[in-house]
């Protein structure tokens, strides 16, 4: 390509402070360099984790900054010594690194790579500086993707080469929400057929849940939010009943354990809140119950139980990407997604154009979205 090797210009949306809107600005982006990748993004979702990014609530976070997660594109060029990928390829950049060579990579119960814990600093490559340039200034990039800009720099061990049929539209939720909540579900919790399922928070983490608790077979699969409009897609996608916790004077937890007779199964909770967190807890069954935080809540946010719900048999665990390994699971979930194995399109509830990103980010605000995809 004749670009590979040089400088390209190009238009992104930057962070430059806290909880200031989107500024399209032209940025540059550097060559990849040994072991990088740059990738032309193609569409990218709008995400609940980058609204923490804006807010500033993650410790992964040093303004400037390009965030974005969760986007699909096309190799533009590859630095030295990748072998993996070439120009052309159609890729999922990756925010949860698999390195293959640490021990917990090799491990086959974690997708925790050391080697990404070891070594680099918030918001840069592994080389400890980032690739993107505005108006002079050095721009960070968020959980080793930043994927709203036309073009990122990924480095080989955060990046999927998917199957060259893919259509590069709502595939690219395979990079954040769908994997997450089926992950959770069948990785993390191991939900068996028949068993009763609560999800708190009906996002789009929540939904994909929700379509893998059906997909594993579960009987009951209750939806809880706060926000009624929820409901409607909740149900067309699985969910067999759904409550909001403000339309009863019990508490969300009892409510939930009278009517399932001692508990639910397996409970998700997909908002990232302390106080639904503790709900979610009290709400699994009291011998038995599986409970999986999913949600992500701000830093140095702390939650307190009583620890007798433990210790008659209760189990809490949680995962970032569902539990599941970055590179090995989002090839095959991409090839599953075009055999019609499930429809991601039934999560995205809008798209726009880039330009339009803080229209998208509205959209999520205000509960109107559940995935808004931008195509550049
Ligand atoms: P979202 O904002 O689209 O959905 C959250 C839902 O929760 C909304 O429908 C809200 O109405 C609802 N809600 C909010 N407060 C309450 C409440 N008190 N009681 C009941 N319902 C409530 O978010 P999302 O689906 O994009 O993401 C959900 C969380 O998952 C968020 O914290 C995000 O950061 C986290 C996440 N975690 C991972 C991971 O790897 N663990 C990956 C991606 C997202
Ligand atoms: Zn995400």
């Amino acid at each position: 390509m004749e670009t590979a090797g040089k400088v390209i210009k190009c238009k992104a949306a930057v962070t430059w402070e806290a909880n200031q809107p989107f500024s399209i600005e032209e940025i540059e982006v550097d060559p990849p360099k040994a072991h990088e990748i740059r990738i032309k993004i193609v569409a990218t979702g709008i995400c609940r984790s980058d609204e923490h990014g804006v807010t500033g609530e993650l410790k992964e976070v040093q303004f400037p900054i390009i965030l974005g997660h969760e986007g699909v594109g096309i190799v533009e060029s590859v630095g030295e010594g990748v072998t993996e990928f070439k120009p052309g390829d159609k890729v999922i950049p990756l925010f949860a690194t698999q390195c293959n060579q640490c021990p917990t990579c090799k491990d086959p119960r974690s997708n925790i790579c050391f080697a990404e814990k070891a070594g680099r600093a918030v918001g840069m490559m592994s080389d400890g500086s980032t690739r993107f340039t505005c108006k002079g200034k050095k721009i960070n990039q968020f959980t080793n993707t930043g994927t709203f800009t036309e073009y990122t720099v990924v480095n080989e061990n955060n990046c999927a080469k998917i199957e060259d049929n893919t259509p590069l539209d709502s595939v690219c939720l395979i990079g954040c929400s769908f994997t997450t909540g089926y992950g959770s579900v069948v990785k993390t919790a191991e939900v068996k057929p028949g068993s009763s399922c609560a999800v708190f928070g009906l996002g789009g983490v929540g939904l994909a849940v929700i379509m893998a608790c059906k997909l594993s077979g579960a009987s009951r699969i209750i939806g809880i939010d706060v926000n009624k409009d929820k409901f409607e897609k909740a149900k067309e996608i699985g969910a067999t009943e759904c409550i909001n916790p403000k339309d009863s004077d019990k508490h969300i937890a009892q409510l939930l354990l009278e009517q399932t007779g001692g508990g639910v199964d397996y409970v998700f909770e997909c908002i990232g809140n302390t106080d639904t967190i503790v709900s979610a807890i009290c709400s699994s069954h009291v011998a038995y119950g599986t409970t999986v935080l999913v949600g992500i809540s701000g830093v140095s946010k702390t939650i307190t139980f009583d620890p007798m719900l433990l210790i008659t048999g209760r189990t809490v665990k949680g995962a970032i990407f569902g539990g599941m390994k970055s590179k090995d699971s989002v090839p095959k979930l991409v090839s599953d997604f075009n055999a019609k194995k499930f429809d991601l399109d039934k999560l995205v509830t809008h798209k726009l154009p880039f330009d339009q990103i803080n229209e998208g980010f509205e959209l999520m605000r205000t509960g109107k979205s559940i995935r808004t995809i931008l195509t550049l």
